[in-house]
């Protein structure tokens, strides 16, 4: 029966019936932790995206499975978030009917894919089992400090009245409407990953992952090396730190500036000037930090009125405010060095404020201000000639000394607002109380249920506000009444834990068990999107290590190696999405196809790093691979009975060379992610093994056999229903899937012979063979003895032969 979906079906009834792809715990030394980054059941049908990332890592599961890793490959959905209760606001449709039904039908289609996945070690994060256990990881965090609520501003869109989480701000603008999205202040949760920062960078060297993300978190993290130096107020007591990198240019500061937003501007500012400073702060809060970053953007500012007292030169310099210095990094206040800094030199031009150059280059030319390299110093007293470097160094010291500077590290990455003023997630487990305040739950409390009848409105409060039922609770410290809190958290808090959660998904004690997880984690390879390396794969680094320090778990990183999967794009190039109406239907090729043809095409379509265009070109070629792989099989049967050759001729020797070559490199390649080379290699032994099976009269039927059965282990991952379906017509035992993995003889890969070209005056004439150990004397004789040269040497006198081993022999010939 040649392949279609309905082998797809045979076997993929018989491996459930089997339970062939079940995990076994018993045999943890051998384990391999295989895991996708979990998908979201937003829309009733997998893409091709989903085949891609899930079918192919399904086959880099198979191979480790075959090569004898107890593979633990569990599969389950990040089922809380926006898009489910956006899509109710849309159609009345309550998120939880919607979500559990796409479940199911991805459930369904998941299947038809036929990968190892175990299903009994499903997760939903939206389930009560589930985010009792994301509580419970609040709750631990909340205990030990790292989890905190504070004031914060937040995204805010005035239109849809609505707090709007980052990655709703798409360009400035709400993603839904449009509109420009203003800064609202809101006290909200916070969990200390700043605590981290430093682990999260050292940490990068130790796991195998992709240059370019390791990049990216590191300029997330954005560690920097500088000082805080003191500068007091005139007149006043106050004093305020500065973060600079550049202290050796501290010389030429002429003013400072602090962010809008600094709650000592209230203080300082002078009563003429509070009019002006009262507008421009709230100007400054209509922009994102994007914008207020933007080089292109001009520059401004306004003056306080107050002076501010030069640490080393008692120099009374002004003090402005501007929203080009931030509130939440390094203090929320520069020293303002125009000569030397862009940013303060655009400024200081517009608002006529001096200019002084502290710094030369090292040759001493007269460069163009604003100088921003490194240099030595000028005007600036006992260090004027002291190197740029040096000086920073020695400048500290000297601050240091007087109390009024010290060396300081910051980073860029800001503690994660884990409060989210939506429905759907789980929510957040403290109660606030009018006699004890802030209230954590307790744990035996858990879950704090999400209660199904709620309007989930977008008018800028949270929906749960509105449920008395859920809102109303007793305090668990005192008894009196209390109010919940109405947030819910990020969904990024679900995915942060989810893969500890797989290996022990039905505890109902804890949330897993730390000896059992111990032995199953890390996650030996981790797959998915690239657009998760500042967001999910930092969070879930830094919840692996907070849990770490709490006791929970003995390791430090999730996610040993990682590999991003490329994007499949429309054919044109462009991303597909549903309002293009360029997407592309796996289900359509699957049901022509079969599954298997689709997904080995996918794997032998593109480089799995890159993705790129969709075309579906290549399908039929791919169709007819397994078609000849088919008709490989079948020619076996028939010749299975004929007389055979038991002996190992040059014919056997070039078809074992090319078998041993194709196991080698397709073991390697499928090993690296490199599928459609392997995939390739395969095709080469299907060629070789049509000569044989043509050219050769009287076979040796036992290799040929034996190559085929490789042939079809080699193959097996890429179309696990096919490969079964060709083992059963071979005769063997059920399953494919419990044999071993081919392995390559290096003998065989030694070629006895080998071809070297011949020239005569430089011009190839033909080709000799000869043994591969042969000396350069042994060549330089067959060559001139080889029938097809010898008329080019007619009349002619040899004057000299060079023989280049194991490439060619020329012959010069007058
Ligand atoms: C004086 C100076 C002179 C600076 C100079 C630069 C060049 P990184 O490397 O990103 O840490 N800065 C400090 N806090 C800031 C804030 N809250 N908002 C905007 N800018 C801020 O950058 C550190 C430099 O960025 C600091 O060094 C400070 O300007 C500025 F020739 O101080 B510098
Ligand atoms: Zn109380």
């Amino acid at each position: 029966m040649p392949y279609s979906a309905d082998i797809d079906r045979k076997w993929q009834k018989k491996w459930e019936e089997t339970g062939i792809y079940r995990f076994n715990p018993e045999e943890t030394d051998k384990k391999l932790y295989c895991l996708e980054m979990f998908s979201y059941p937003s829309g009733a049908n997998l893409h091709v995206g989903h085949w891609y990332n899930y079918g192919l890592t399904d086959s880099w599961a198979r191979m480790k499975r075959m090569q004898g890793y107890n593979v633990f490959h569990p599969m389950g959905f990040d089922a809380f978030g926006l898009p489910a209760e956006n899509y109710a606001i849309k159609t009345g449709i309550h998120p939880q009917d919607s979500t559990l039904k796409n479940i199911e039908t991805m459930e369904g289609q998941l299947k038809e894919m036929g990968a190892t996945f175990d299903w009994d070690y499903e997760i939903k994060t939206c389930m009560p089992d589930y985010y009792k256990w994301t509580q419970w990881l609040f709750l631990q965090l909340y205990k030990s400090g790292l989890a905190y609520r504070k004031n914060a501003p937040v995204n805010w869109c005035p239109k849809c009245n609505t707090v709007l989480a980052n990655e709703q701000v798409v360009d400035g603008c709400c993603e839904r409407c449009d509109t420009e999205v203003t800064k609202r202040d809101l006290t909200q949760w916070f969990f200390k990953i700043t605590a981290y920062a430093q682990e999260l960078l050292d940490k990068l060297d130790t796991i195998d992952w992709p240059e370019k993300t390791k990049k990216i978190q590191t300029n997330w993290i954005g560690r920097s090396e500088g000082a805080e130096i003191s500068f007091k107020v005139v007149d006043t007591d106050i004093e305020f730190q500065v973060f600079t990198t550049r202290a050796d240019t501290l010389y030429g500061v002429t003013y400072v500036v602090l962010a809008p937003e600094n709650p000592i501007v209230e203080n300082i500012t002078r009563p003429e000037y509070a009019e002006a400073v009262e507008k421009y702060k709230n100007d400054t809060k209509k922009q994102t930090e994007i914008e207020r970053l933007s080089t292109t953007k001009e520059k401004t500012g306004v003056f306080t009125g107050s002076y501010a007292i030069h640490p080393i030169t008692g120099e009374k310099v002004p003090v402005w405010i501007a929203d080009y210095v931030l509130a939440s990094y390094g203090t929320g206040c520069v020293m303002a060095v125009p000569s030397h800094d862009e940013r303060d030199f655009e400024f200081a031009k517009k608002y006529n404020l001096p200019i002084k150059r502290v710094i030369k280059s090292a040759d001493g030319s007269n460069d163009e201000l604003p100088y921003c390299e490194y240099g030595v110093l000028v005007n600036s007293s006992e260090f004027d000639g002291v190197p740029s470097t040096e000086a920073r160094t020695a400048i500290i010291k000297k601050l240091e000394a007087d109390g009024k500077g010290s060396l300081k590290i910051n980073y860029r990455l800001r503690d994660w607002l884990v409060s989210r003023q939506r429905y759907w997630g789980a929510p957040i487990p403290v109660v606030y109380c009018e006699h004890c305040g802030e209230v954590a739950v307790p744990e035996e409390n858990l879950p704090v249920t999400l209660p199904y009848n709620v309007e989930f409105k977008p008018d800028g409060e949270s929906p749960l506000k509105k449920s008395e039922e859920f809102m109303n609770t007793v305090c668990p410290k005192c008894g009196a009444t209390a109010k919940r809190d109405p947030d819910t958290l990020d969904t990024f808090v679900c995915s942060s834990w989810y893969h500890l959660r797989y290996p022990d998904n039905r505890n109902n004690d804890k949330p897993f068990d730390t000896e059992w997880i111990n032995k199953l984690l890390p996650v030996d390879k981790y797959v998915g999107g690239a657009e998760h390396a500042a967001m999910h794969l930092l969070y879930a680094r830094f919840i692996t290590k907070a849990l770490r320090d709490l006791g929970f778990l003995n390791f430090d990183e999730p996610f040993l190696s990682l590999v991003h999967q490329g994007t499949i794009l429309a054919p044109d190039g462009s991303k597909m999405s549903k309002s293009r109406g360029n997407t592309i239907s796996p289900d359509d090729y699957v049901r022509k196809y079969g599954s298997d043809i689709f997904r080995m095409y996918l794997g032998f379509g593109f480089n799995y790093v890159d993705g790129g265009p969709w075309s579906d070109d290549g399908i039929k070629a791919i169709s007819r691979f397994a078609s000849r792989i088919e008709r490989l099989v079948e020619s076996l049967a028939e010749q299975k009975s004929k007389a055979s050759r038991t002996d190992i001729d040059k014919d056997d020797k070039e078809l074992n060379f090319v078998r041993h070559t194709a196991i080698k490199g397709a073991t390697q390649d499928t090993d690296r992610f490199q599928f459609n080379t392997a995939i390739s290699r395969c095709m080469e032994l299907v060629n070789a093994l049509f000569k044989y099976d043509a050219e050769v009269k009287t076979k040796n039927i036992q290799l040929f056999e034996d190559t085929i059965k490789d042939l079809v282990k080699l193959v097996s991952p890429f179309a696990p229903h096919f490969a079964e379906e060709m083992w059963e017509q071979l005769g063997c035992e059920y399953s494919l899937f419990n044999q071993k993995w081919p392995e390559f003889d290096e003998n065989a890969l030694v070629k006895d012979t080998i071809e070297l070209a011949v020239q005569v005056n430089g011009t190839v004439r033909g080709k000799i063979e000869i043994a591969a150990d042969a000396d350069n004397s042994a060549a330089e004789a067959a060559a001139l003895a080889d029938e097809k040269i010898k008329p080019f040497l007619d009349g002619k006198e040899i004057k000299k032969v060079i023989v280049v081993k194991g490439r060619l022999v020329n012959i010069v010939a007058k």
